[in-house]
């Protein structure tokens, strides 16, 4: 439990209001075990009910989503976007479209998010969207259709200046492209509200790849910083084989790494050697399974169950699949592997227990709000291209990337050490987003 009273209170009452939402609560939780260092040193934040107002996002919208199927059936599924924070930017953030998706999720996707985005550094608030619709196995029609009616009811609610989605799991540069067509459609303007967006109608060249490699260049510089090594010959294991982690994978063994074992929902493949990871993107891009790969490929050991992917010996895991994905058991066969760092890819994929095995083992650890941040920072950069109706190069957005996800390691590093717990990033990037929020917060009054 907290030391401070205020977040006693504060926490108790969050769970009276959040009755089934574990995944918020475990957000939450997360980040006010960070701020309990600091958050009884300023009154302020009591007074002024900050920590009360940051658990309760602005505007939750929960809609519904009909649709016909490819057989003439009716389907409806249910729409959210969860407008989370705007203190210090128009609303941002990503769409997820998978079945598991409720509530819970997309309040603590929104929650996380708002913190990520402060640490970028640039002016972006908070927000999270999605539906539980379940874009596997769909024709390209139905999942238009979809895209186009989940869009007939959110547009009012966006804008370049107001919220801005983006992609997530499930939702790639397809679905973006649905969804962008039909809001500039019936807005009758073409402007930059959506990121992720394809490169000929106002994307940013680098965008797909930016989360993974912006991983990798997070991981790179921790890795300097806290033991005076690098990528090179380091094997790493990666979760999820998707958006963010192929292109982690991608960008990894050009840094020199060796990408020892990848995974799917259909299970996970390792190889001492290295995996030929350009080819797993090929079959992902393709919405292939990885269990296709060893009818390709020699060298390589296949099992149906994803998480044999935490036996595999090696010196870095990067999960980048979905929340909760690592769980205590994992989270050993980890230790037992011999990883030294784990960067967290995906929002959350590792649950409490497993981050303080990794603490308490003094493994390298990186939470998703600071080592994923380089998705949604490129976002921003995109918008700043659309903004000014111009498009940056593939080197100098990289080159901004790189520079990005330095700082948001530095400032992570920075806090941590300024609050007694020098290396502790879960501590270090909570407290450095919290501090901008609430400083943007603090200055605007009460609303
Ligand atoms: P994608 O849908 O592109 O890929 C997800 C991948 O994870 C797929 O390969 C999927 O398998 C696999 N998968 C899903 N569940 C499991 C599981 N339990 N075990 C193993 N593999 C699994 O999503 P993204 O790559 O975009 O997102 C992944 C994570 O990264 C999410 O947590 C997301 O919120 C986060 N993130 C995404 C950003 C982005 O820019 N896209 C930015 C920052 C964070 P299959 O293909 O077989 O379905
Ligand atoms: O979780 C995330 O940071 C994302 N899905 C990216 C959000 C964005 O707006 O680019």
């Amino acid at each position: 439990m907290f030391k401070s009273k205020y977040l006693q209170r504060v926490f108790s009452e969050c769970l009276r209001k959040n009755p089934g939402e574990d995944e918020f609560i475990q957000a939450v939780s997360e980040f006010m075990e960070a701020i309990d260092l600091i958050v009884d040193e300023d009154p302020d934040i009591e007074r002024l009910g900050i920590i009360e107002r940051l658990v309760e996002p602005e505007r939750l919208i929960i809609f519904r989503v009909p649709w016909v199927d490819d057989a003439g059936r009716v389907r409806v599924n249910r729409g959210y976007r969860v407008q989370y924070n705007s203190a210090i930017g128009p609303y941002k953030g990503g769409t997820r479209f998978d079945p598991s998706v409720n509530q819970s999720i997309i309040k603590f996707l929104g929650f996380e998010q708002t913190f990520k985005n402060a640490l970028t550094g640039l002016p972006l608030g908070g927000a999270k969207g999605g539906s539980d619709f379940d874009p596997a196995g769909k024709s390209e029609g139905e999942v238009m259709r979809f895209c186009q009616s989940y869009m007939a009811e959110l547009f009012r609610h966006l804008g370049s200046n107001i919220d801005i989605p983006a992609g997530d799991l499930g939702a790639g540069a397809r679905e973006v492209g649905f969804m962008f067509g039909y809001y500039r459609k019936i807005r009758n303007e073409f402007t930059g509200t959506f990121t992720g967006k394809g490169l000929s109608y106002g994307g940013s060249v680098l965008r797909p790849q930016a989360t993974g490699f912006g991983l990798c260049y997070f991981a790179r510089e921790m890795l300097s910083n806290l033991r005076g090594e690098d990528l090179k010959g380091k094997r790493v294991v990666i979760s999820g084989s998707g958006n963010v982690g192929s292109n982690a994978a991608v960008k990894a063994k050009e840094l020199g790494a060796i990408i020892v074992g990848m995974s799917d929902i259909s299970g996970m493949i390792a190889s001492e050697k290295g995996l030929d990871v350009e080819f797993v993107k090929e079959l992902k891009d393709g919405r292939r399974l990885i269990s296709e790969y060893p009818l390709y490929r020699t060298d390589v050991s296949f099992s149906a169950d994803y998480r044999d992917l935490w036996k595999v010996q090696a010196d870095i895991a990067f999960p980048c699949a979905t929340q909760n994905e690592v769980k205590l058991e994992d989270a050993k066969n980890i230790v037992k592997s011999g990883v030294m760092m784990v960067c967290e890819g995906a929002n959350m994929p590792c649950t409490a227990e497993a981050i303080d095995l990794f603490l308490e083992k003094q493994i390298l650890f990186a939470p998703g709000k600071a080592a994923n941040a380089g998705g949604v920072s490129t976002s921003g950069l995109e918008m700043s291209q659309n903004a000014q109706h111009i498009s940056w190069s593939a080197s100098e957005v990289d080159a901004k990337l790189r520079e990005i996800m330095k700082n948001i390691y530095q400032n992570c590093y920075r806090t941590s050490v300024r609050v007694g717990h020098p290396g502790n990033l879960v501590i270090g990037a909570n407290i450095a987003g919290f501090l901008k929020v609430y400083d943007a917060m603090k200055a605007q009054g009460i609303i």
